[in-house]
């Protein structure tokens, strides 16, 4: 049987390569994001091989939330696989000169929006008995650094709502993952670094971090283990990390 995963952020980094790695699994897909023509790009290249169905919105807006996920029919609805991967990091500074613009930004993707997403289509899971959660953390969820207060408090939160989930939903027959990489080399530090592309380099110089798939191809891992298994938490590191800050570069 097909089964239908929602990704969100699937337009870059790790949900667009969740997104070509599922299809390549003849896994049906709803893809989410904000930046509708890199969703429909990304449709048009996957629709040759799964049954592809694209949601534009900005999962920090609940209304957005509530409105474009209810848009979807009774087929569409029944979702096997949810890919919370939506959010990322603004900013790396110390708390006293931090903008709490970027901290608002944080919590209402990182944190606010796996909620919003998920309060829809959870009561989906739970009617048909069945269902995926995969939550995507971070290191930073695990182990709080410097200059990073927020984001490793809005991961933190990730972490705490993927333990809940577990404890309310197991019972229900769903399953939930959490995985939380270390340094993948995505968008995710031009983010952070507000388009500083050089910055953004220096994260990943002179060792040989993760890429996208890598974090995919753990996804993929947690949703084609057997009925009977359940994948509770994966820490990622790329082979020259240690830690949330200790990385060997050559
Ligand atoms: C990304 C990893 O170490 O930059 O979540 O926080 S880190």
């Amino acid at each position: 049987m097909k089964r239908t995963a929602l990704i969100t952020g699937a337009t870059s980094g790790i949900g667009e390569a969740t997104a070509r790695l599922f299809a390549k699994h003849n896994i049906n897909l709803i893809l989410c994001g904000r930046r509708i023509e890199k969703l429909t790009a990304l449709k048009n290249e996957l629709v040759n091989i799964t049954s592809v169905k694209t949601l534009s919105f900005d999962v920090g807006d609940r209304d957005s939330v509530n409105k474009n996920l209810n848009t979807l029919n009774e087929a569409w609805q029944k979702i096997d696989i949810l890919v919370n991967n939506a959010g990322g990091a603004h900013g790396l500074d110390l708390f006293v000169e931090g903008d709490v613009n970027d901290w608002e930004r944080m919590i209402d993707f990182n944190v606010k929006g796996l909620l919003y997403v998920s309060k829809v289509i959870i009561p989906w899971m739970i009617k048909r008995k069945k269902g995926q959660i995969i939550n995507i953390s971070s290191i930073a969820g695990k182990q709080t650094y410097a200059k990073g207060m927020v984001y490793c408090a809005s991961k933190s939160g990730v972490e705490a709502i993927s333990k809940g989930m577990r404890l309310e939903l197991v019972p229900h027959g769903i399953r939930v993952s959490n995985i939380a990489p270390g340094a993948v080399e995505t968008e995710f530090s031009i983010v952070r670094f507000k388009g500083d592309q050089k910055k953004a380099k220096s994260v990943y110089s002179n060792y040989d971090p993760l890429v996208a798939q890598d974090i995919a191809d753990s996804v993929l891992y947690c949703v084609n283990v057997p009925s009977h298994v359940q994948i509770a938490d994966m820490t990622i590191f790329p082979a020259a990390q240690s830690d949330a800050t200790t990385i060997h570069r050559k």
